[in-house]
């Protein structure tokens, strides 16, 4: 690639927090980050993004620092962009969370529409796109990732006519009817259609994206050929689900002290079965009606109680929102029921974490447990169910999959359920920890496969292709995903984009 990479993110690696002790760096968590962090590392170049930091009235400038990889040698440079409280308000737990966030997950009774919160949204993205100017050479390539700046394609595009500009979309794009009930729905769309290149997880997800654009804004667009037209300018929309980095799981996964940490955790557990999952606290990922199912399962088969914990790990997310502090008491409720009416001196049959462990302590829960229950009401693709896989040294371990993740139409071998329907959950989830041997193991090595062919380097080859055939349509096949749903060509085809 010619030219540096100049990433744009909202939550960068790292959060800054500040304290009379001075400035601490703690690692941030989620999807996004774990994806990105491992290409600035061998790669270098520049990654713009927030930092974390709250409270300055008045903002100071941007703030630039080298941040060296984990093996040292290269480095990238972090480019902080600093926001003041009013913003982060209305634009971060505001705009990008109480507005786009929800609707995207199609949850649109909890949708709240600001224009306070829309006019930070507009000022913040410009501060975005500032700050990735300020940074720009002839020849790089930005690339700019998620909800929270959807209109700083369009900004830099009016800037700088010839520069390539590539997005990725993490969460799922909601279909006409959904997005038409955004008052800005227009500006969203104009304001992404400044990319050259826009990616997501599915064509489905990319298919949305075009219909919106043609009804809500009159884009031309071809969907065989995955493009918009607007503005005298031909956009591709590219769809390739996100992988994880399935070697480097693998290490870890061998590490003696990540082998010894299973261990000592199933010991410390007691129960023959385990069953996990591990998310940020949110409501698009199910976590009550996950411990629902779970008590449904109790209460049906009684031959679980005392043999069978479920660990829910929940990283702390969004809190300074009302609706994630009442969600999480109303999780923490459901989890004391359980363990209260099934529980015993001996058995606590829900063990919940309220905290983000580290990566090694990650990976040893990902080996410790014989089913993961990754049930998201809606989830753009879900890297936990493809790190799991990734985790796993043999064809043990199963995985209990919601319908609605992403993930779900890549990954062969999951076990499918409803999340919605917590008694489905429920029979899925005992129909899991009794899987006969052969099933089991023939189910893991298709996902294993899978994860491992289409992994996080093949997803940014993916990427990497769509930008060098750029904005002009081509017509070459492409190699197709293998993958489930609706059969399997129906499946490879909603993964793949075709090219425009
Ligand atoms: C968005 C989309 C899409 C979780 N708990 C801990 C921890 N994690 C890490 C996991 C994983 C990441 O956070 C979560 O990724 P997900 O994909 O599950 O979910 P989102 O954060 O909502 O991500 C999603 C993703 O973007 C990528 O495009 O898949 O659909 O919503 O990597 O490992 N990490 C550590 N401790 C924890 O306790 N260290």
């Amino acid at each position: 690639m010619k030219g540096r990479l100049i990433l744009v993110s909202n939550r960068g690696p790292y959060v800054f927090l500040e304290s009379a002790a001075g400035e601490e760096m703690v690692r941030s968590v989620g999807g996004l980050v774990a994806a990105l962090e491992p290409l600035m590392e061998a790669n270098g170049g520049v990654w713009v993004a927030w930092g974390g930091r709250r409270g300055h009235a008045s903002p100071a400038p941007s703030r630039r620092r080298k941040v060296a990889s984990a093996e040292g040698g290269s480095h990238y440079v972090l480019r902080e962009t600093v926001l003041t409280e009013e913003e982060l308000r209305c634009y971060y737990y505001g705009f990008a969370n109480s507005a786009l966030w929800p609707l995207c997950h199609y949850f649109v009774g909890r949708c709240q529409f600001e224009q306070e919160h829309w006019d930070n949204y507009v000022r913040v993205n410009a501060k975005f796109a500032a700050s990735a100017q300020a940074e720009l050479s002839q020849g790089d390539l930005i690339w700019i990732h998620d909800y929270h700046l959807a209109l700083v394609p369009e900004l830099l595009r009016r800037a700088h006519p010839e520069l390539r500009i590539a997005f990725f979309w993490h969460i799922p794009f909601p279909q006409v009817d959904v997005l038409a009930v955004l008052p800005w729905a227009r500006e969203v769309l104009a304001g992404l259609l400044g990319s050259d290149v826009l990616g997501f997880h599915l064509r489905e997800y990319g298919e949305n994206f075009l219909t919106c654009a043609e009804k809500l804004l009159g884009a031309e667009v071809d969907r065989e050929r995955m493009c918009a037209s607007w503005r005298g300018r031909t956009v591709r929309v590219r769809a390739a689900p996100i992988g994880v980095d399935y070697q480097a799981f693998q290490r870890l996964a061998r590490r003696p002290r990540v082998q010894a940490r299973a261990a000592e955790i199933r010991r410390q557990l007691g129960t023959p079965l385990v069953a996990l999952s591990a998310d940020r606290l949110d409501y698009t990922k199910g976590i009550l009606e996950r411990i629902l199912a779970l008590e449904i399962l109790l209460e049906r088969y009684p031959e679980y109680r005392g043999r069978l914990t479920f660990v829910q790990v929940a990283a702390p997310s969004r809190t300074a929102l009302a609706e994630y502090q009442k969600m999480r008491r109303q999780i923490e409720e459901a989890v004391g029921r359980v363990n209260g009416r099934f529980g015993s001196d001996d058995y606590t049959p829900v063990r919940y974490y309220y905290r983000s462990l580290g990566r090694e302590e990650l990976a040893a829960y990902y080996q410790a447990a014989d089913v993961a229950v990754i049930t998201p009401l809606r989830d753009g693709l879900n890297l936990v169910a493809k790190e799991y896989v990734a985790a796993r040294l043999d064809d043990e371990g199963v995985l209990v999959l919601s319908r609605f993740a992403g993930a779900a139409s890549q990954l062969s071998g999951a076990i499918l359920v409803n999340p919605y329907n917590p008694l489905e959950t429920a029979e899925k989830w005992a129909e899991a920890c009794a899987l006969p041997p052969e099933e089991r193991r023939a189910r893991m090595a298709a996902l294993r496969e899978n994860v491992r062919r289409y992994d996080l380097q093949w997803w940014l080859e993916e990427f990497w292709k769509a930008m060098a055939e750029g904005g002009a349509p081509a017509d070459e096949e492409e190699e197709a995903l293998p993958g489930r749903c609706c059969g399997e060509e129906e499946a490879a085809d909603r993964a793949t984009g075709g090219s425009c």
